[in-house]
């Protein structure tokens, strides 16, 4: 028997990251059709059912799922590498600062480099502080930098909000980080 965390972990991936591993298409905005997803989790030994489905995003812990209206259909809300997805984000105005939680390790690049996104489509950024200590734990030691969001913003570069609040960026300069 499958737990919720084990089925949010199998979500996350087909949704964000690897949906031909399973034979699944996302439309650019990210979505499947929950159907489709039973099917294609079915045939890789996912017992899912529209119950579960609904169970798990109502439950999950960051709320990375969300299922449209009807319920036909459901996407993962930020987290994306895939390319099948390129969602058409509205432009939000963001707060004074934002906070990125990563690891020591990385600092010494990112001191060169800026925040990058990587794998994914953009660089996450947190609301506050406690969030991006748990976000950066998962690397590492975590180490929380401080972005002047608002002054980024001011300068031209494009915000997002994702449903569960997740803020979205294509990347940070080196000059819009506090390092401390
Ligand atoms: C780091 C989770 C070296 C960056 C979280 C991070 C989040 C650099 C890592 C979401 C760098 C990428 C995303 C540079 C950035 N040199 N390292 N120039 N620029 N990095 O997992 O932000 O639980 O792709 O600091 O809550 O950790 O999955 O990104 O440490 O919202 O829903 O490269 O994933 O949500 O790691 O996490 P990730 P992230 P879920």
């Amino acid at each position: 028997m499958k737990s919720h965390a084990d089925i949010s972990k199998f979500l996350s991936y087909v949704l964000r990251h690897q949906p031909e591993s399973v034979g699944l298409q996302l439309s650019s905005e990210g979505w499947a059709s929950t159907d489709e997803l039973i099917a294609c989790a079915a045939k890789a030994g996912w017992r899912l059912t529209p119950e579960i489905i609904e169970a798990v995003v109502r439950d999950n812990d960051k709320k990375r799922f969300a299922l449209s209206e009807d319920k036909l259909h459901i996407r993962a809300v930020q987290g994306h590498s895939t390319k099948q997805v390129a969602i058409d984000w509205e432009e939000k105005v963001p707060p004074t600062m934002l906070y990125h939680g990563t690891a020591t390790r990385f600092i010494e690049s990112i001191r060169q480099k800026g925040l990058i996104a990587g794998s994914r489509h953009y660089v996450h950024l947190s609301g506050d502080e406690a969030t991006a200590v748990a976000v950066g734990a998962r690397h590492g030691k975590p180490v929380v930098l401080k972005i002047h969001a608002e002054r980024m913003h001011q300068q031209g570069y494009a915000f997002h909000q994702a449903d569960n609040g997740v803020w979205l960026t294509l990347a940070v300069p080196v000059e819009f980080i506090a390092f401390e």
